[in-house]
């Protein structure tokens, strides 16, 4: 089954993302966030790191989907199918991770492209596509997602390192901003961000008393299989599943997590890389 209309491709073609609304429905995103957020294991694999701006940011990330309900999620044909709608091609799943903005103390996101992380790990292509999909709403008091839309034609802008997260060159994102529209993507849980791995995008902390948490599955096109090993997986055969499966999982204590979290500290090379070349350089 495919998702988007014509339409709503040629605006991800323009603005570099397009929203699905109400992609799942209220049980299966209650029965994600329930999951999440007694998954003990997914707590301590969370790592935090320092916005820069006084606040943590949250995250836990998997490489390989799973068969639990994160893999349900990650794999079902309505969200998948979509992807590859917009890659034009086969889409392997690069991995998946659970943004953990809790009420009063979640973190800062600076502005950066995903491609600028990425290209670090021998990705030749932007061809990839993150879907984000809203567990709690997100509102601009909570600290939901800000893109410039139209942002993904700048190409890669290098990315710097500042306190533990790369962002993009602060001079370029200053100029864009004077060109393109700054969007707060607003969403209500079970809505789902599609966008283009070269969109620039930011989010504010959360001050608020609402937890504003979300799933990122990001995805790469099999054509673009990474010319090198990283810490993310090379082209690996994403097997769908139907989309009742996100239900019956989700419904199913014994079956729900299961994943093999990473170890952000030691795993995720992608900001240490962008520090040696930096020293390289200097
Ligand atoms: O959840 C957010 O606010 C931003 C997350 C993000 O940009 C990322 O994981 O690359």
């Amino acid at each position: 089954m495919s998702l988007f209309t014509p339409e709503q491709i040629s605006d991800y073609e323009r603005d570099g993302y397009v929203v699905a609304r109400s992609l799942f429905t209220a049980e299966e995103i209650e029965l994600l966030g329930e999951t999440a957020r007694n998954d003990d294991a997914m707590d301590k694999a969370s790592s935090a790191m320092d916005d820069g701006q006084g606040n943590d940011v949250r995250l836990a990330l998997w490489n390989h989907p799973g068969d639990g309900i994160y893999g349900m999620f990650a794999r079902c044909r309505r969200l998948v199918n979509a992807v590859e709608q917009l890659l034009g091609d086969e889409a392997y799943h690069y991995h998946s991770k659970m943004i953990l903005k809790d009420a009063k103390v979640g973190g800062a996101w600076a502005w950066h492209q995903d491609y600028g992380y990425w290209y670090q790990n021998g990705v030749l292509f932007p061809d990839l596509c993150s879907v984000m999909i809203a567990v709690d709403e997100a509102t601009r008091e909570n600290g939901c997602l800000q893109v410039l839309r139209g942002s993904h034609k700048l190409g890669r802008v290098n990315h710097v390192l500042s306190g533990d997260q790369a962002g993009a060159e602060i001079e370029r994102v200053e100029e864009a901003k004077k060109r393109l529209e700054l969007v707060h993507v607003t969403m209500r849980p079970g809505d789902a961000l599609y966008f283009h791995a070269n969109l620039l995008h930011a989010s504010d902390a959360n001050n608020s008393e609402r937890s504003r948490w979300a799933m990122i599955c990001c995805y790469n096109s099999a054509s673009n299989d990474p010319y090198k090993d990283s810490h993310h997986p090379r082209y690996t055969k994403l097997h769908k599943v139907e989309d009742d499966r996100v239900l019956e999982v989700g419904r199913d204590d014994a079956k729900r997590s299961r994943v093999a979290f990473a170890d952000l500290v030691s795993d995720d090379q992608s900001a240490k890389s962008l520090s040696e070349n930096e020293s390289q350089t200097n």
